[in-house]
This record gives structure tokens, C-alpha cells and sequence, in this order.
């Protein structure tokens, strides 16, 4: 095979899995749920499943292929910038066999286009970008609506089996010191990478010490039995408010029994609390109310890439903290093959070079950093993905979770959410200054 046609076998791959996962999330409830909300912070599933298609069709049928629209009507309905998500129930959307039956046509074209497309040139077709990002697009979607399953109510309709059992357990609070200097943080020649990982840039740190694994529910519940909900004193003032107006008292889906014993809903399964597992579906406010609590703090956005990419004998950043070859099943737990994460300890090999671990996969990690532009940022190719966002309102998370595909994570991929979000599979690790390291 050429090296052309081996990138567009990759293609190819990237566009049909994010597929064959967007019909198994489409095809495992019925038409009312489909068209139902589940939360007013989510959309109708059948909504991201034609706005998926949309996206595809804007990018990859009319821009790259310039070819004639499948349907011109309804950009509208799709532009996630038009209606917010509470809104668009109540609008005169396709129905889901309308939209599967869109989708699919689109996807026809997008056969035609990848095969005819230089994968040279101009930079939105360069090294297959634009078809890499609308692969990307489906599959955040795809964890997006994996989070409306969790949110939604009635019997289980997701199965997978459980994540595999720990093989390093770290001790319990084991962190590991990042020495003090220089790294190289984004990226300006991964070529898939989205416009607000680039460019690279050198970022001077001072010493720190990171969490070797996230903070795990066992941790949380020491925090949450310590009163960590009743003390403003551990949470920041914006963080407190909302405890307050949302009446948060532990993790969400977390439920105690009569006898006192934790339990939490995964979809649909209620199940007793993994101690040792990551803490999942907490907010900022209340990660760091945590890491307070524990004498700590959450680590910036750069500590946390350091701590993943940062290689101390060549002095260069990694593409993942294994290296640079793709996530593979004994890396990290990416790409829905399980519906939860996997106890700390989990995925030895996908430790990095200062024996960090789980930095990848599991659960994303809140940082303390808003989410803003790196120096020399251009948006690309639409202000919407990334520049719109930009400003302080949201933070930074990283790492992915279980319910990320490999497509849409890296060392260098960053998420965003409000602080007040957490019906993402949002965790977080800990991090503290180091004095003369
Ligand atoms: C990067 C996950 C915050 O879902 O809002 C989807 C990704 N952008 N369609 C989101 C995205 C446009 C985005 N996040
Ligand atoms: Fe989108």
C-alpha cells in the first residue's frame, strides 16, 4: 500500500468506528427515547446523531468534496450555536429514521470524497485533517451521548465487561516529583491535533509533586465523611455558592442505603461503590474542596501535560505517556470497552516516564486552568470548536475517559467544561509545590 492509501485505509477505520458506536448508542433504546431529553443539559439523542451527520456533510461533502448540499434545510436545526439544548426538544427535528437515513447518505458521499480527496495541499485536507476531525467530532459526540445514557432513567440497556484489576498498586497518596524546568507543552506537528493544542510552545515549571493515579472513591468518601460538604471553609466562594444552590452532598448518582453503605447508578445498574476506583461525575468546586481538604491542590493544565509527556532522559515530550504509538486495550481504558474506570493501579504499561499512571483513559482530570488560547493560537478551521470558548468561564480538563475513543485523545488533547458540570466522567488527581527539587 502507498503511503496515500495508507492513510486513507486510516481514515476510513477512524470514520466507521465512530459510526458502528453512534448506531449501537442510537439503535439500543426505543423511539421515544430517542427523541426524549434526559436532562435538560443534554440533547435528544436523535439531535447529536443528525448534527453529526450535518457537521459531516458541511465539512466533508461541500467544503472538501464541493459537492451539492443532501440538504440544504436544515443546517439550522443542527447549528449547536442556534439552540441551546433545552431547547431543542420542541424543534421540528428528523426523526430517527430520517436521520439514520441522513447520516448514511452523507456517509455515502464522504466514500466518494475520501477516495478523490488530496490528502495534500490545502490545510484543511492536509494529512487527511479534515476527515480525522469529523472522526473526532462523532466520537466527542458518541461520549456525549454515552452520558445521556447515564443520565437517563429505566433498565440497563449498556453492557461491556468490568475493567481489568490493578497490577502496581500505588500506596494510597503515592505521588511523584516533577523536577523543576522546561518542557515542550501542545504540538505543531501532530496532524490530527485540533487547533487548540497548537502551536507548541516551551512552558518553565517550578518543582511539583503529582498524584501517581486519580483520586479514588475511597479518598472522596473520607473527604465527604470528614464533612468535606459542610465546611466552606475548604471550598473557594463560587464553589461553596453553588454547593449551596445545588445542594450538593456527595458525587453524582452516588446513593446511601438505610445501613449507611455507599452505592452508586452506572447505567441503569446500581452497584456498591468501588473503593478503589476513580472518583467520577464530580465538579470542579468539588475537586477542589477535595484537594484542599487534603492539604493540596489541583494541578495546572501544563503540570498536568508535564507530568504525561515530559520524557526526563531526552528532554522531549511524548506523544502519550507510553511513547508515541497509538493507545492499545493494555494502555489505558479509552474507547467504551468498559462503562466505568478501572481501579488505580490498573494499565502498568501505560505508565509515563516518572512512572505516572492513569494519566490516560478512566476519567478526565480537572485541572485548575481556564480554558485559553496558547501563544500563537489561530482558530482552524472554524471559530466554534475552540476560540468561542476561550475567556475564563470554563476549565481544562485532560486525559479522557473511559468513554473517550483513542481518535479524539492524546497527550496534547484538551477538554473544557463549566466548573459546575459533572455529568461528564470528570475525576481529578491532586498535585502540590515542591521546595528545591
Ligand atoms: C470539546 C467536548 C467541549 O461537546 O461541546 C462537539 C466538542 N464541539 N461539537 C462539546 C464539540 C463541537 C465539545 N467539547
Ligand atoms: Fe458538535
Amino acid at each position: 500500500m502507498s503511503a496515500g492509501e495508507e492513510l486513507r485505509a486510516r481514515l476510513a477505520v477512524a470514520l466507521t468506528r465512530a459510526r458502528d458506536r453512534s448506531a449501537a448508542l442510537t439503535e439500543c433504546v426505543d423511539e421515544t427515547e430517542l427523541v426524549a431529553q434526559h436532562s435538560p443539559l443534554m440533547s435528544p439523542l436523535v439531535w447529536d446523531l443528525a448534527h453529526i451527520g450535518n457537521q459531516e456533510e458541511l465539512w466533508l461533502v461541500r467544503d472538501v468534496g464541493g459537492r451539492e448540499p443532501v440538504r440544504r434545510d436544515i443546517d439550522e436545526l443542527y447549528d449547536a450555536f442556534r439552540h441551546p439544548r433545552a431547547a431543542r426538544p420542541a424543534l421540528p427535528l428528523l426523526d430517527p429514521d430520517e436521520a439514520r437515513g441522513y447520516v448514511a447518505q452523507v456517509r455515502d458521499k464522504v466514500w466518494e470524497v475520501l477516495d478523490r480527496a488530496p490528502l495534500r495541499g490545502r490545510r484543511l485536507e492536509r494529512d487527511g485533517f479534515a476527515f480525522a476531525m469529523i472522526a473526532q467530532h462523532e466520537q466527542q459526540h458518541d461520549e456525549t451521548m454515552l452520558a445521556t445514557h447515564q443520565l437517563r432513567s429505566g433498565p440497563a440497556v449498556l453492557t461491556a465487561p468490568p475493567p481489568p484489576s490493578p497490577s502496581w498498586p500505588p500506596a494510597v497518596g503515592a505521588e511523584v516529583v516533577v523536577p523543576a524546568g522546561e518542557f515542550t507543552m501542545g504540538t505543531s506537528t501532530d496532524p490530527w491535533a485540533l487547533d487548540n493544542e497548537r502551536p507548541a510552545h516551551r512552558v518553565a515549571l517550578p518543582a511539583f509533586a503529582i498524584d501517581a493515579a486519580p483520586v479514588t472513591n475511597g479518598q472522596f468518601l473520607e473527604f465527604l465523611d470528614d464533612g468535606g460538604y459542610r465546611r466552606p471553609e475548604l471550598w473557594s466562594a463560587r464553589g461553596w455558592e453553588h454547593r449551596q444552590s445545588a445542594t450538593l452532598a456527595a458525587p453524582q448518582f452516588w446513593e446511601r442505603d438505610g445501613a449507611g453503605n455507599w452505592w452508586r447508578r452506572v447505567f441503569g445498574v446500581l452497584a456498591p461503590l468501588p473503593p478503589a476506583s476513580p472518583v467520577v461525575h464530580v465538579s470542579y468546586f468539588e475537586a477542589q474542596a477535595y484537594a484542599r481538604w487534603a492539604g493540596r491542590r489541583l494541578p495546572t493544565e501544563a503540570e498536568w501535560e508535564k507530568a504525561a509527556r515530559w520524557d526526563p532522559r531526552t528532554g522531549e515530550s511524548r506523544r502519550f505517556p507510553w511513547g508515541e504509538g497509538e493507545p492499545d486495550s493494555g494502555h489505558a481504558n479509552l474507547g467504551q470497552r468498559h462503562l466505568e474506570p478501572a481501579a488505580v493501579g490498573a494499565y502498568p504499561a501505560g505508565r509515563s516516564p516518572l512512572g505516572v499512571g492513569q494519566l490516560i483513559g478512566d476519567v478526565w482530570e480537572w485541572t485548575s486552568s481556564d480554558f485559553q488560547p496558547y501563544p500563537g493560537f489561530s482558530a482552524f478551521p472554524y471559530r466554534e470548536y475552540s476560540e468561542v470558548f476561550f475567556g475564563g468561564d470554563y476549565k481544562v480538563l485532560r486525559g479522557g475517559s473511559f468513554g473517550t475513543d483513542p481518535v479524539a485523545c492524546r497527550g496534547t488533547f484538551r477538554n473544557w467544561d463549566l466548573p459546575i458540570r459533572r455529568q461528564i466522567f470528570a475525576g481529578f488527581r491532586c498535585a502540590r509545590d515542591v521546595v528545591g527539587a
